[in-house]
């Protein structure tokens, strides 16, 4: 074990670093903790977060809410607002949380209240939301995450497990051949992590550029990732990539190559599946020519990629880009059954791995304890009617659904179920205007609900539609904890306040205790504990737990001076390779699958009946295809992460005037008569951005690409509603993956680009 006499530390998403403060007290550059093997690019923006002229200063009510009460909701989001004292505004949330709890319960309460926030367990503003309703009655409660809601529960049915650990990258380092990074981008993704983190997975990229093992990009972007390390790039329409794999299995059973010896001993349901392939129902050859007319990628490389692979020990790393689609659910499933062609799983360098562009995946993890924050699994201790909402589920992508049409039913997983009737709305630490797809339709649904109460640091879009706004401090403003590394426990961080909170923001824990003192259950929302006994108690709870296991972590008070512990790594014998014991001896080795194998066919979702997630991968074509005859909106839209922010975090420090990318293929730019730098206009039916081109060779022709988490900000232009801050989700479909998982949709849907000129000629004569 490692300590560093470095008190003075704080950790963030972004990493762990030490605040420089100028004679004036102020934030002047953050200090990259030593052993962060690749400090973040953003650490400069990250400085200025408290400073941001968005920061939310005092707590504000919504003028006619303050006046009128719920009755005035239409305005909310256009109307001003009114400063009030932190007594008024939480009297004011306590009054209302107590009207809907007496008046409807639980059911009527929305308090899942999604996102990142920031780390720190004891300021993790989306479970103190969470403690505090739970203890009055309860909430809906929402099921799956925007990050994989596709993904997990498939891999659920085919592996018996929602995120299979990978294989070490000591494994792909040492035995790979080919990696392909199908639909991720990792050196911009794993610039984050949900806790904090050292970057640990940058020099296992740098060892496998020098390496010289061949790497392929799947992706309809060239990606920053395949343009460092140079990788071949493959590049399919969005949303094509199961007709790119079934072609490629296709060809390995038509030369007789699949490999059949796997599929025979640890696969389950492989036969129906390949009848599908071989259109022995439908028709459809899913042949490499047949493919190609879908993709975009020609027959002969479909091929010979797929030669290429079987030939050599291929590591498939999927990313959960081309999961966040309409039928999002088929391209994790069809790369397992690829890869079971392939019969590389189990092998050295070899196989599939859904997580090595997230959070470091992969990388070696140490041993130590997992620090366990405040939790919000309580019971309720007020006695306001109980409606049985504790049992009342939606998908959380469903949420705007469920505000627009209370009552109606909807399936998910295999249940016919109902959406509650929701009259308030408590959010903390997300940002649903920059999450939810479609935002124009989200902004129509949000002003179902009435009351709506947001805690944040900034006047992002979600706040300013709010009705009573409450200031958080940004982490740099309070103390904290956090463990380092979701996949790879490296450590943890004492996290030491930098400066003092601002204006009259406070820590989220103050906030919701103060509120919980208000709604009568102060005792048991902070069990007597301050934030500093909180620290103490989550730290040596941790120390607690792994004593006997040979770990002894230094007292508090040493932690607390030292700020951050570094765990010593497993070292392990052989670096791990996945599915190594079930490959060798499945019987021994079983799967936590029905079969105790690898499920291509699968029964539970089978017994769902759906069409839009049939029994086993197939390819079907988005509702939106870039090659449909209507070419109204001819470009496929990706809505990727950006280097420069995590979702929309960041994004408040955004310049005025400073437009967000659209990024423009060559040819199309061309065509359209446009060059970077060009004021654009992207819109479809379900909105309009403006947006600055970059024309560029670094994405397929007919895709456009803008990147996630710019703030929407409409305005009416030209008798229009324009977003003028370039949401990607102004543009998305609001629409589930499938009935099975009802999983958010991202990079999906079709919209045009055009130069933007109309509004500018006219500005000149009447101002805008
Ligand atoms: N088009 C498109 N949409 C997407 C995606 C995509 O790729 N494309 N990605 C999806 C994915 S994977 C995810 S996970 C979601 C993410 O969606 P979110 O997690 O909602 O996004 P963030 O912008 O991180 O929102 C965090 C909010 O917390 C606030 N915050 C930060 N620190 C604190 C704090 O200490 N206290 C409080 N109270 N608030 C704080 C921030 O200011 C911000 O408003 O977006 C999803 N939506
Ligand atoms: N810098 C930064 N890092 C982040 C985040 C952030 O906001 N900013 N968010 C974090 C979070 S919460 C998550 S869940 C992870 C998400 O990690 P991912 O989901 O893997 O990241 P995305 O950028 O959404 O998608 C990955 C890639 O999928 C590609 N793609 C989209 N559609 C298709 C398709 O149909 N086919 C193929 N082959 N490719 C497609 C996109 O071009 C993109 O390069 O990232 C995390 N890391
Ligand atoms: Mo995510």
């Amino acid at each position: 074990m490692k300590t560093n006499n470095s008190s003075g530390y704080t950790a963030s998403h972004w990493g762990i670093f030490k605040p420089v403060l100028n004679k004036d007290g102020r934030i002047e550059k953050l200090e990259a903790y030593k052993e962060d093997h690749r400090p973040s690019p953003n650490l400069n923006k990250i400085a200025e977060l408290p400073y941001c002229d968005k920061r939310i200063r005092y707590p504000m009510v919504r003028e006619s809410y303050f006046r009128e009460g719920p009755a005035s909701r239409e305005k909310r989001g256009s109307d001003r607002w009114v400063r009030v004292s932190w007594n008024d505004a939480l009297s004011l949330v306590a009054k209302e949380m107590r009207r809907i709890y007496d008046h409807y319960g639980p059911s009527a309460m929305f308090g899942r209240s999604y996102g990142w926030m920031s780390c720190g367990e004891v300021n993790s503003a989306v479970t103190l939301n969470r403690r505090l309703l739970r203890l009055c009655g309860g909430f809906v409660e929402c099921v799956n995450s925007y990050s994989t809601a596709a993904i997990a529960p498939v891999l659920s049915c085919v592996f018996g497990d929602s995120d299979p650990r990978c294989s070490d990258w000591d494994d792909i380092l040492n035995n790979s051949r080919r990696v392909v990074l199908w639909g991720c981008d990792p050196l911009i993704t794993n610039d984050v992590d949900w806790s904090t983190t050292l970057h640990n997975s940058y020099p296992k990229f740098e060892a496998l550029k020098a390496s010289g093992i061949k790497t392929i990009v799947v992706n309809p972007l060239r990606t920053q990732t395949g343009a460092y390390l140079e990788s071949e790039w493959i590049a399919p329409f969005p949303g094509t990539d199961c007709a790119l794999m079934l072609a490629m299995i296709h060809t390995l059973h038509q030369s007789g190559r699949l490999d059949t010896d796997f599929i025979e001993r640890c696969t389950e349901g492989f036969k129906p599946f390949m009848a599908y392939v071989l259109g022995e129902k439908d028709g459809v050859v899913k042949s490499a020519e047949w493919a190609e007319a879908k993709c975009g990628v020609s027959a002969q490389r479909i091929r010979e990629l797929a030669h290429e692979l079987r030939d050599n020990r291929t590591m498939i790393m999927m990313g959960w880009g081309p999961q966040r689609a309409q039928f999002g659910e088929q391209p994790p499933r069809m790369a397992a059954a690829l890869a079971c062609a392939l019969g590389h799983i189990g092998l050295p360098g070899g196989g599939f791995g859904t997580h090595y562009h997230y959070c470091s995946g992969g990388s070696l993890s140490g041993i130590g304890p997992s620090v366990r924050g405040i939790g919000s699994n309580v019971k309720p201790v007020l006695p306001y009617k109980h409606d049985g909402a504790g049992t009342l589920v939606i998908p959380v992508a469903r949420f705007a659904e469920c505000f627009l049409n209370p009552g109606e039913s909807f399936y998910y997983m295999d249940k016919k179920r109902t959406y509650p009737e929701i009259r308030m709305v408590m959010w903390a630490g997300g940002n649903p205007f920059s999450h939810q797809p479609q935002t124009n339709r989200l902004a129509k649904a949000w002003k179902k609900p009435e009351t709506v109460v947001v805690t944040d640091c900034f006047w992002t879009p979600t706040a300013l539609n709010a009705d009573i706004v409450l200031p958080a401090c940004t982490f740099f403003e309070r103390n904290d904890i956090t463990g380092i590394g979701t996949y790879t426990n490296d450590g943890i961080v004492y996290m030491k306040k930098a400066i003092e909170p601002m204006y009259e923001s406070k820590s989220d824990y103050e906030i919701y205790s103060l509120l919980a003192a208000k709604m009568g259950c102060a005792d048991s929302f902070t069990c007597g504990r301050s934030e500093e006994d909180w620290i103490r108690v989550i730290y040596q709870e941790a120390a607690y737990s792994r004593r006997g296991f040979g770990v002894t972590l230094p007292d508090y008070e040493t932690f607390k001076a030292e700020g951050v512990i570094l765990f010593d790594k497993k070292k392990n014998e052989k670096p791990y390779i996945a599915f190594e014991d079930f490959r060798n001896d499945p019987q021994a080795y079983p799967l936590p699958t029905r079969s105790g194998k690898i499920e291509i066919t699968n029964e539970e979702i089978q017994d769902c009946h759906y069409t839009d997630c049939p029994s086993y991968p197939v390819y079907l074509e988005q509702t939106e295809f870039v090659r449909a005859e209507d070419k109204k909106y001819p470009f496929a839209l990706v809505s990727a992460k950006s280097a420069h922010r995590l979702h929309s975090q960041l994004g408040g420090l955004t310049k005025e005037g400073e437009a967000e990318p659209v990024m423009v293929n060559e040819e199309n730019a061309r065509e359209k008569g446009i060059v970077s730098g060009d004021t654009v206009i992207v819109k479809n039916d379900r909105g309009a951005i403006l947006a600055k081109a970059l024309v560029t060779a670094d994405i397929r022709k007919d895709v456009i690409c803008v990147r996630h988490g710019a703030w929407y900000e409409p305005k009416e232009i030209d008798g229009r509603s324009i977003d003028v801050g370039g949401c990607s989700n102004t543009l998305t479909p609001d629409i589930p993956t499938s009935r099975f998982t009802c999983g958010n949709v991202a990079s999906c849907g079709l919209a045009d680009v055009e130069k933007y000129v109309q509004a500018e000629q006219k500005a000149q004569k009447e101002p805008l």
